[in-house]
C-alpha cells in the first residue's frame, strides 16, 4: 500500500471522503487520490516522493508557480510581525489600491476568505443596492457553494451528477433562475419576462467548471446591454479568469466592463483569500458605510495580503508573463488539437489563453448540457494513463487545465507526448 493509500484510507475516518474539497476525492476517476507532500514550480511531488507535472495549480492560485520565492520572502516577512490582528493594517490597503490600478472598472473592493463568500457578498450587494431579489446564473458555471448558488452549479457538483445539493431549502433558490450559458435568446427572454425583478446576473466570463466553454461571440456583449438596459447588476464571477487571461482579467480580455466583479485564487498568492469590487456606488451599500452586512474576522489577513501583493505586484510589473501564458497556452492546447487530428480522435479541445480543456465529445461543447454528452469513462482511461506518465490533470472531465508561467516548452511537449502515447497504448 502506498503512503498516499494509508493516508487515504486513515482520512475517510475523521474527515467526510477524506477530502476537505470534493474533487479531491478523485472519485471520478475511480482512483485513490495522491497526497501531495510538496510542491516548486511546476511540479508537485507525492507522499511516496513521485514528481508530476501539475495541471491544476491549486485549481488556478499558482499563476507563477508553486514555492515562488518572491512569494514565500514576503509570507515568511509577515509571519514574523504577527499572524492575525482582527484591526485594519497597511497591506489591505496596499491590495485594494493595487487591485483598482490592474481592474480600472473596480473602484472599491472587500477583501473576504474565498471566492464562495466573495460571490455570496456580491449577490447580497446587489440586491441590496438595487432594492430586487432575482439572480440569473448559467448552468455549469460554479460560483462557489453558497446555497442560492447550488442550482445546476458546475465542478465538483456536476464530478457528483448531482445538479442541486441536499439541504438547500428551496426558498434559498427561489429567486435563483437559470439560463444556458452562450443562449443569448434565452437570456432576453428572461429578462422581458421579469427583468425589473433582476437583480443581478452573474457569469463566468468564461465557463471554466464545466470543462472550458469560451463565450460565444456577443454573448458577453449581450449580457453589458441587457443589464444597462435593466439597471441590473453584471456580475462577472473572475474567481479563476482574474489576473489570469490578462492583468485586468476577462474585463480586459474581453474588453466588456462588469458592475460587480469576483476574486480568488491569484489574489491570495496560494492563501485562502477571495475579494468582490466594482462600482463605487455599488460597493458603498456595504457596511459599515451601507446597509448590506458582511464581515470576515481573517479578511484581509496580513499573511494572506502578503502573498498576494506579492503576486499581483509581480504580475502588475511584469506583463511579460502574460505573454509567455499565451505562448505556452498555444503551444499546449495547439497542440492537443493536432493530435486529435492526427489520430482522429472524435474529442474537442477548447482553450482561452492558459485554460483549457480536452472534451470526450465529439459534438461542440457551448453549455452545460453538451458538455454532460461526454465520455466520463473515457476521460477516466486517459486521466489514469497520463498520471502514469507524471501529468497531474484535474481528476474530472469538468474542470480546466492551468498553466502557469513556471511551466517550461519542455514541459509541454513531454505533455504531448504522453497524451500522444495514451491514445496510442490503448
Ligand atoms: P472557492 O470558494 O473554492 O475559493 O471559490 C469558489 C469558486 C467561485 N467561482 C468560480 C468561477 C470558481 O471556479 C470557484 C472554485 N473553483 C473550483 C475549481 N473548479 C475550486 C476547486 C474545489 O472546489 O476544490
Amino acid at each position: 500500500m502506498t503512503r498516499s493509500e494509508q493516508l487515504f484510507q486513515e482520512a475517510v475516518t475523521w474527515i467526510p471522503g477524506g477530502v476537505n474539497s470534493p474533487v479531491r476525492a478523485f472519485g471520478s476517476v475511480g482512483m485513490s487520490p495522491r497526497f501531495i507532500a510538496s510542491a516548486k514550480g511546476a511540479y508537485l511531488t507525492d507522499a511516496d516522493g513521485n514528481q508530476y507535472l501539475d495541471y491544476i495549480g491549486s485549481w488556478g492560485p499558482m499563476i507563477l508557480g508553486h514555492a515562488n520565492p518572491l512569494v514565500l520572502e514576503k509570507v515568511e516577512e509577515a509571519c514574523k510581525k504577527g499572524l492575525s490582528f482582527g484591526a485594519a493594517t497597511e497591506s489591505e490597503v496596499d491590495m485594494a489600491r493595487l487591485i483598482c490600478k490592474m481592474v480600472p472598472s473596480v473602484e472599491m473592493v472587500r477583501m473576504v476568505n474565498s471566492g464562495t463568500e466573495a460571490v455570496m457578498s456580491a449577490i447580497r450587494a446587489a440586491r441590496g443596492y438595487t432594492g430586487r431579489n432575482k439572480i440569473v446564473k448559467f448552468e455549469g458555471c460554479y460560483h462557489g457553494h453558497s446555497d442560492a448558488m447550488l442550482v445546476k452549479a458546475g465542478s465538483g457538483v456536476m464530478t457528483a451528477g448531482v445538479p442541486d445539493s441536499a439541504g438547500v431549502p428551496r426558498g434559498c433558490t427561489e429567486d435563483t433562475i437559470l439560463a444556458v450559458y452562450n443562449d443569448i435568446s434565452g437570456v432576453e427572454q428572461l429578462f422581458d419576462a421579469c427583468g425589473q425583478e433582476i437583480a443581478a446576473v452573474i457569469v463566468e466570463p468564461v465557463g471554466a467548471n464545466m470543462g472550458v466553454v469560451p463565450p460565444q461571440d456577443g454573448f458577453l456583449q449581450k449580457l453589458r446591454e441587457l443589464c444597462t438596459k435593466y439597471e441590473s447588476v453584471l456580475i462577472f464571477d473572475e474567481v479563476i479568469t482574474g489576473f489570469r487571461l490578462a492583468k485586468g482579467g476577462a474585463q480586459e480580455y474581453f474588453g466588456i466592463q462588469a458592475d460587480l466583479v469576483t476574486y480568488g485564487k491569484i489574489i491570495g498568492g496560494g492563501m485562502p483569500v477571495g475579494a468582490y469590487g466594482g462600482k463605487r456606488k455599488i460597493m458603498e451599500v456595504v457596511a459599515p458605510v451601507g446597509s448590506v452586512y458582511q464581515a470576515g474576522t481573517l479578511s484581509g489577513n496580513p499573511v494572506a495580503m502578503a502573498a498576494g501583493l506579492a503576486q499581483l505586484t509581480y504580475l502588475e510589473e511584469h506583463p511579460e508573463v502574460y505573454t509567455r501564458l499565451k505562448m505556452l497556452g498555444e503551444r499546449l492546447y495547439g497542440g492537443m488539437k493536432s493530435i486529435c487530428k492526427e489520430l482522429q480522435l472524435p474529442y474537442q479541445v477548447y482553450a482561452v489563453g492558459s485554460l483549457g480543456c480536452l472534451f470526450f465529445t465529439k459534438e461542440p461543447v457551448r453549455n452545460y448540457t453538451d458538455a454532460r454528452r461526454c465520455d466520463t469513462e473515457a476521460f477516466r482511461r486517459y486521466f489514469g494513463h497520463m498520471l502514469e506518465r507524471g501529468i497531474y490533470l484535474a481528476p474530472s472531465q469538468f474542470e480546466a487545465m492551468f498553466l502557469s508561467a513556471a511551466h517550461t516548452e519542455e514541459d509541454i511537449s513531454r505533455t504531448l507526448e504522453a497524451m500522444h502515447d495514451s491514445f496510442c497504448d490503448r
